[in-house]
């Protein structure tokens, strides 16, 4: 449970500082950009608010944040450092390594369009910024669990899946959600690794799409999402295995067959369709019984479901002859 001391991301800068100040430093950082901050030696402390304030600058939906923490959705540790969830990231368009968010702000995010296609009763494209203003907009606090075993609690800010679901309005024959990643190899070099699938596709049930649990992110921390976490759109399914949180989607279809998703295509002894948590069912190479939380390093026992399982276990129940944990 999570117990009632304000943290420090609880107060976005906005309202720490007091007005007129922070739009002159906004305006200030701006001006100079992050190449001149660099070269005039200014700390990295500096080179993030600067990161932060152009990503603002540049998002028309910043001012809507922060978004009414839903208080259904509590944790049983403490949230992650903002520091570390921003700059420990998977997002193989960029490369295969952990640090990859400075070449993440590559990305254009606007204008950012979303196709919505397949069984739907009428398919449509919508503008980011129109969807946002459309969607129930809430905070929710939850776990995240990665397949190579490290994991973070974070403040999504976003809409539940379900919601989008019904905007699209999907015919009865839609029984998966697919979601495509944008296709960019101008700013995205992993992209260039042709015998990879790209673009990166993720999926799941209509039926796991609409559970409670289910959501789409648009910001982090009070904040809108940093690009190297998916800006401006990512799914989080938070019983699942990380991988299956598709980032920066521009297309997601409604279908009658599974789709091809992107881990499951390129190594599918190792990772399928499913990927519910188990610490009970380990990796081919490694095992999944603990996870190392990001911030405190601590070895931590990883929970079925990932702790979720009073929301999704149902979900399970008549599938048969499947792997449902990898
Ligand atoms: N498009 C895309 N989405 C992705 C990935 C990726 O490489 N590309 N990596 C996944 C993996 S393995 C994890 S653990 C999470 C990591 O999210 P984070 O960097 O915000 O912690 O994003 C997932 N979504
Ligand atoms: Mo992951």
């Amino acid at each position: 449970m999570r117990i009632g001391r304000k943290r420090d991301w609880e107060l976005p800068e906005s309202r720490a500082t007091p007005e007129g100040v922070y739009r002159e430093r906004r305006r200030f950082l701006k001006a100079m950009g992050a190449g001149s901050l660099l070269a005039a030696g200014i700390p990295f402390a500096a080179l993030a608010a600067t990161e932060a304030a152009s990503a603002a600058a540049a998002d028309p939906s910043a001012s809507l944040y922060p978004f009414k923490r839903d208080p259904r959705f509590t944790l049983d540790r403490p949230i992650t450092p903002e520091k570390f969830v921003t700059r420990y990231n998977n997002f193989f368009e960029f490369g295969p390594i952990k640090s990859i968010w400075f070449l993440a702000q590559r990305l254009p995010i606007r204008p950012w369009t979303i196709q919505i296609d397949g069984h739907v009763e009428k398919p449509m494209t919508i503008g980011i910024d129109d969807l946002i203003r459309k969607m129930p907009l809430e905070e929710r606090l939850y776990r995240h669990r990665c397949v190579e075993a490290w994991s973070m609690a974070v403040p999504w800010s976003g809409f539940a899946m379900a919601a989008f679901v019904n905007f699209a309005r999907p015919l009865a024959a839609a029984k998966y959600v697919r979601f495509q990643s944008f296709l960019n190899r101008e700013v995205a070099p992993g992209q260039w690794r042709f015998w990879e699938p790209w673009p990166y596709v993720e999926g799941c049930t209509i039926k796991e799409a609409a559970n409670e649990l289910a959501f789409l992110a648009t910001g982090l921390y009070g904040k809108p999402l940093p690009k190297q976490d998916g800006a401006p759109l990512r799914m989080v399914l938070p019983w699942k295995y990380g991988f299956k949180s598709g980032k920066s989607f521009v297309r997601v279809s409604f279908t009658e067959k599974r789709p091809k998703t992107f881990w499951a295509t390129l190594q599918p002894n190792e990772y399928g369709f499913w990927a519910n948590v188990n610490p009970a069912v380990p990796h081919p190479r490694w095992s999944q019984e603990t996870e190392r939380e990001l911030g405190t390093n601590k070895r931590v026992p990883t929970l079925i479901y990932n702790g979720y399982g009073s929301y999704v276990a149902q979900l399970y129940a008549g599938i048969k002859g499947e792997q449902l944990f990898r």
